[in-house]
């Protein structure tokens, strides 16, 4: 059952210092939602902290660095609240889930299918496009938006829909997007910055990992993988896979694609996604993961090989 946003604002103002946190390795729509929230709420006079992973350095646009808390801060932090954002269950805060639980006050605002209702407070939508376009409908009853909360916002949504792609892009969301557009932001730099710009080494691996690439089920399916030695001669990051497995997707007739990487040695991350008619995020949880119905993920231990040997188990009830 999800709160009122009444009620979800009614319990900020009772509090002082607010940490908000999204999942980790943050993408567009976690780093946009935490922070226009943040701005909204240091503009109601809060003392806000962000509490994030890493994220790719094609986000700084948006963000405040002197807003985020830290990593060895977190230690000892014990906040009047803590807004959980774009998390389906509270496992997917990393290092900050510590920091939520000495919260007084726990909120959960999020977008994803999957979410299990962590917090005392909650409020999921999975029919919305993004945690972001969630925040944009909270926040605008309850604050005047400026450029810096409308350029967070635009760039959450238009990341996770992939610019206006996805089949969850709604007449709401391009109508929450226009009025978006109504300030004065870059929205073109953001579209660039998010989608048509790489460095070179994410080149590379993209590369690597289409040449990879193979067929299943009568290719149904598709499916490449990463090792980290691999990441590693392209001169590249685990922060740069990102790309690949919406791309992979769109080969034809495929209904299923699946991207795996290895994070850190034994400990693979595997990205899916689908098209109508399947559950990639039903696939997830097998593993203990989650997401949307069309894109998911979770994370196996053991090696490349090992962890799709079990997804193909899964996949082979399905074809
Ligand atoms: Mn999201």
């Amino acid at each position: 059952m999800n709160d009122t946003f009444e009620q979800i604002q009614q319990v900020l103002q009772n509090c002082d210092t607010i940490a908000i946190g999204g999942h980790q390795s943050p993408d567009g729509d976690a780093v946009g939602a935490c922070f226009a929230m943040a701005y909204a709420l240091k503009k109601q006079g809060k003392r806000v902290f962000v509490l994030l992973e890493e994220f790719a350095p094609k986000y700084d646009m948006i963000v405040k660095k002197e807003l985020l808390l830290p990593f060895e801060e977190y230690t000892g932090f014990a906040p009047d609240a803590f807004v959980a954002l774009d998390s389906g269950e509270k496992q997917r805060l990393g290092a900050a889930e510590a920091v939520f639980e000495k919260a007084r006050q726990k909120i959960n605002i999020d977008h994803h299918a999957s979410n299990t209702y962590f917090a005392a407070y909650n409020y999921v939508d999975s029919n919305a496009s993004s945690a972001s376009e969630i925040v944009y409908r909270f926040l605008r009853e309850f604050v005047s938006l400026d450029k810096e909360i409308a350029a967070a916002l635009y760039a959450g949504i238009l990341y996770d829909t992939a610019g206006f792609r996805h089949s969850s892009t709604s007449p709401f969301t391009m109508t929450a997007a226009a009025e978006l557009m109504t300030y004065p932001i870059d929205a073109n730099k953001i579209y660039t910055a998010f989608f048509d710009s790489r460095s070179f080494s994410e080149l590379k691996i993209l590369a690597k990992a289409f040449d990879k690439a193979q067929l299943y089920f009568d290719k149904a399916v598709i499916y490449t993988a990463l090792s980290l030695e691999e990441i590693s001669q392209c001169h590249g990051s685990s922060k740069e896979v990102d790309g690949v497995v919406n791309f992979i997707k769109g080969v034809e007739n495929v209904k299923i694609a699946c991207f795996l990487y290895e994070k850190a040695e034994n400990e693979i991350k595997a990205s899916f996604r689908c098209t109508d008619g399947f559950d990639v995020c039903k696939l997830a949880q097998c593993f203990g993961g989650g997401g949307h119905v069309k894109a998911a993920g979770c994370t196996i231990y053991g090696s490349i090989k090992q962890a799709w040997e079990k997804i193909y188990q899964q996949l082979e009830k399905l074809f």
